[in-house]
């Protein structure tokens, strides 16, 4: 719409073009008229002047160590900064409490009753290497549903985005290294975890599916192993460090040694889940295109698991006897993934940038949550 005066169709002349080109300068100048105008109305004005529409943006899984992790960040960044909170947004984080994603009716009924334009799809049945290892054919069935009703619903709902949450596990065990987003099904994953990679495999499958059948914009993240604050503590079923944590902490309590399973051999990469939560805030806000990319520090940074152990031996300060429990399980020795193509996307100029936190800095500041909140966390302990 052009922004000229007319008067009853008459054109101005000269001076009329002057008023016409100040008129269009007041109108693109939402900002300076927000200053002038009187608080607590002026963070209104940019959106009556040009209102983006309203996003809902619903976060399934929003109680678990990444869903609180993106809360923390939309909820502590600047308004409308890069990974801030944007006045046209309203951002809502559930979990089971408000309705149980494995059941069809519970999924619509969320979907009706919030009737998200884009959804950050976290939820699942989530667990360590044993845990997997154990309930293959649960972590199948339990996952593969939840993501079946989710994009169902999303579809019937005309949500505008999804972003579902694979892991680095999905990729196959035996493929040439660095493991990238093109060699998701170039092969079996590993037999540790082959229940849960199936189910997050066939999410890619389900969103290419969408797309070509209805062309629905539905896509997908690929964090590698994740850690911070609020994570599964349990002894049995958390990953690695949440699970050396509990432990060191334990041995340093009841002056007990501190046991590690495995041999401590295997390598991982480990992204700090406030990092991991800003990736998430960017794909959804700058990233279109129904092809997953992996969200992870570099190859460079894989670490060993003796090298963890040792780093929460000394963020805990423990000074006891540690060693390796070698009948458990290493299961798979590495998965070094790319992040060559989150790098060749996320930092434009102009643009806030990204930066991970450095691995020791993100361990140390999860041992002090965890020992913040002990009795609060989820430990598995009954307390
Ligand atoms: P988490 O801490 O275990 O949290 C899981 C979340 O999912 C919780 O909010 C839980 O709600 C919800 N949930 C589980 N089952 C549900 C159901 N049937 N209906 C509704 N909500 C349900 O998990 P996370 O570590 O944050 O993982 C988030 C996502 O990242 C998952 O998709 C996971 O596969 C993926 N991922 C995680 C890692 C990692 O190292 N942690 C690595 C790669 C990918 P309640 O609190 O009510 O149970
Ligand atoms: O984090 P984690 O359970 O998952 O284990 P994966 C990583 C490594 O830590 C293995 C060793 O080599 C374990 O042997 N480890 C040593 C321990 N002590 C412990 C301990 O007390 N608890 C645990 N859990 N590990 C998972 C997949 O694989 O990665 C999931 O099974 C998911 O599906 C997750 O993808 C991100 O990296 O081996």
């Amino acid at each position: 719409m052009s922004h000229r005066l007319r008067m009853r169709g008459r054109r101005l002349g000269p001076w009329g073009e002057y008023v016409n080109h100040a008129y269009a300068r007041v109108l693109s100048l939402p900002p300076l008229i927000a200053i002038l105008s009187p608080h607590p109305f002026r963070h209104l004005i940019p959106l009556i002047l040009s209102p983006s529409p309203m996003s809902v943006i619903l976060v399934t899984g929003g109680s678990g160590l990444v869903g609180q992790a993106i809360k923390h960040i939309i909820s502590t960044s600047p308004p409308n900064s890069r990974f801030g909170k944007k006045d046209n947004e309203t951002w809502i984080f559930i979990n089971s409490s408000e309705g149980d994603l494995r059941n069809p009716e519970d999924t619509k009924r969320l979907f009706e009753k919030y009737k998200p334009t884009h959804v950050i799809h976290l939820a699942a049945m989530v667990g360590g290497l044993f845990r997997n290892m154990k309930y293959k054919l649960t972590f199948f069935r339990e996952n593969t549903l939840i993501n079946d009703n989710v994009l169902w619903s999303a579809y019937q709902n005309n949500t505008k985005k999804v972003i579902s949450c694979l892991s680095t596990c999905v990729f196959p065990d035996k493929v040439e290294y660095p493991l990238d987003e093109t060699k998701i099904h170039l092969g079996l994953p590993h037999e540790s975890n082959f229940g849960y990679a199936h189910s997050k495999r066939m999410v890619d499958i389900q969103n290419h599916a969408y797309k070509e059948e209805f062309g629905c914009n539905f896509t997908s993240a690929i964090p590698t192993n994740v850690f911070g604050e609020y994570d599964n503590y349990d002894l049995e079923d958390a990953h690695v460090i949440p699970a050396l944590i509990h432990k060191c902490y334990l041995a340093k309590k009841n002056n007990t040694p501190f046991i590690v399973g495995g041999s401590g051999t295997p390598l991982r990469q480990f992204i700090y889940s406030r990092d991991l939560a800003k990736l998430f805030i960017w794909q959804l806000r700058e990233y279109e295109d129904v092809e997953p990319v992996i969200l992870s520090v570099g190859e460079d940074e894989e670490v060993s698991i003796k090298q963890v152990a040792d780093a929460i031996v000394e963020a805990m300060d423990f000074k006891g006897s540690y060693e390796f429990d070698t009948s458990r399980a290493d299961g798979q020795f590495r998965k070094p993934a790319s992040n060559k193509k989150l790098l060749s996307l996320i930092n434009k100029p102009g643009e806030e940038e990204f930066r991970f936190t450095l691995f020791k800095e993100a361990l140390q500041v999860s041992v002090q949550w965890f020992l913040e909140n002990y009795d609060t966390a989820r430990t598995g302990v009954r307390k």
